[in-house]
């Protein structure tokens, strides 16, 4: 992916992540602690530490990500026993949870990923 145009929206933070679904099939689920990125259109995934994520940020960098256009963003309390989660489902089947325990940061992404979201609809 290229990253170098995108503009970050909202600054890397490590969330519990885990992918439930791809392309409608379900995945057995893994939680992991994730940095992550939120860009113009994509949130970013990154397994390393944030000096890590940064640098592959750059061009030709390795990063694992989520188109958000088309995508729904909710609250969920039943995909998950932990509280303070959050769903990311995307038009082709892909879906994620993001979780943190302290309710202000999940609070913030959520809402910060629903107004990309909803910026995106108009494209
Ligand atoms: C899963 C693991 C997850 C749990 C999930 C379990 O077991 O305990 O933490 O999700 O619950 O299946 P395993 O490690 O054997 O795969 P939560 O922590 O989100 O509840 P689930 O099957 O109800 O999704």
């Amino acid at each position: 992916m290229f990253h170098s145009m995108l503009q970050t929206l909202l600054k890397g933070e490590y969330l519990n992540k885990a992918k439930i679904a791809e392309g409608g099939k379900k995945l057995r689920k893994n939680w992991t602690a994730t940095w992550v990125v939120l860009c113009s259109n994509q949130l970013l995934f990154f397994k390393e530490s944030k000096q890590e994520a940064v640098a592959n940020l750059k061009p030709g960098g390795k990063s694992d990500g989520v188109d958000l256009c088309g995508a729904v963003i909710e609250w969920t309390t039943e995909k998950s026993s932990r509280k303070n989660v959050i769903q990311i489902t995307t038009p082709n089947g892909h879906e994620f949870l993001l979780q943190a325990d302290h309710f202000p940061t999940i609070s913030k992404w959520h809402d910060a990923i629903k107004k990309t979201v909803d910026s995106l609809v108009m494209f």
